[in-house]
């Protein structure tokens, strides 16, 4: 049970990532986004239920479906979807686009290269512990990633080193069309953690208020320096690996089994049936956050294109 606010919360943060993402899907299949579009609906709760813990200084790392940790984080609406449009307006000037943001006021960076989070999050981790900073470096991914080397070899650092990071694994049940029964040894990577001798937590991630009281105690572990841990959630993305996946290997069914599970409806009657909030209140939320985004779409329409002289600027050699 959470308390009247941390509910709310939770509501806003899950209506942020859901109406973000509906907005930026309509976006895409108008073609105003280059490229593929890999979309956080379905997995909302996740984000949610971790990033309600963090501080905006607490590095955050993500991989190629990264929009939902920073839109948890409370990042601008505007600067992401003029990167997502790659508009000058965006976060990174247009030119990293929806799989590359980076938000230094929220210390995030996402990538588009599957397991490579994992090692970059250990990083951060390893400063904070050595100048003696309480913070604590998050990192998301999928359960195809954690198959990945970059997975075994960042916990294993990061438990020798005792280094306060999160490990956050969306148990989505498919890395594309691969279903994890058919890569993964075991069950659960949960389980996975104890060859590293460190908690590991399985959490139902279409429930929000449970993601939250799942990650509170490993955050606060990490804060006060007693090392890693690694929470898997189990979830769903309700759209395609991105906008063009046909879906022809989902089993018939399977889809609409998890929308049942929709996080949002779910906190909804959380939060009416513990009064702590009415429809009436709810829509207000929902209305807000929808003209809030509907906002950041004219803004990023309406921005300019990078200039070309901007290309060979922030590059290295
Ligand atoms: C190193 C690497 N290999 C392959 C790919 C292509 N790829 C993009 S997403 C993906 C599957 C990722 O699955 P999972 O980690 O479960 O995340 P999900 O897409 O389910 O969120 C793959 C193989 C990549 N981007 N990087």
């Amino acid at each position: 049970m959470v308390a009247k606010e941390v509910a709310l919360d939770l509501y806003r943060r899950l209506l942020g990532i859901r109406t973000f993402e509906e907005k930026a899907a309509e976006l895409w299949h108008q073609g105003h986004i280059s490229g593929e579009l890999h979309l956080y609906s379905g997995q909302e709760a996740v984000s949610a239920g971790v990033c309600a813990h963090l501080r905006p200084e607490d590095p955050t790392a993500a991989d190629h479906r990264g929009h939902g940790p920073l839109l948890a984080k409370g990042v601008d609406f505007k600067k992401m979807m003029g990167e997502l449009l790659g508009r000058r307006t965006g976060l990174c000037q247009g030119k990293g686009g929806h799989m590359h943001l980076f938000d230094p006021s929220l210390s995030y960076g996402c990538g588009s290269i599957i397991g490579a989070a994992m090692p970059l999050a250990l990083g951060p981790a390893l400063v904070a512990k050595m100048q003696n900073r309480d913070l604590v470096s998050a990192v998301f991914f999928g359960e195809g990633a954690a198959n990945q080397g970059t997975f075994h070899e960042s916990l294993n650092l990061a438990a020798l080193w005792k280094l306060p990071v999160l490990f956050v694994c969306h148990d989505n049940r498919w890395a594309v069309s691969v279903p994890k029964a058919q890569s993964t040894a075991v069950p659960w990577n949960a389980d996975r953690a104890s060859a590293y001798g460190i908690p590991g937590v399985l959490v139902d991630g279409m429930d929000a208020v449970a993601v939250y009281e799942a990650a509170g105690p490993l955050v606060q572990r990490a804060r006060r320096g007693e090392g890693p841990s690694l929470l898997e959630a189990t979830c769903y993305r309700f759209r395609g690996h991105f906008e063009t996946d046909p879906l022809v290997y989902l089993p018939p069914g399977e889809i609409e089994e998890w929308k049942a599970k929709d996080p949002i409806p779910k906190l909804e009657r959380h939060i009416i049936e513990s009064g702590f909030g009415t429809d009436q209140d709810l829509k207000r939320i929902r209305e807000e956050i929808r003209a809030q985004v509907e906002r950041a779409a004219e803004f990023a329409l309406s921005s300019p294109w990078p200039e070309p002289e901007l290309a060979t600027q922030h590059v290295f050699v």
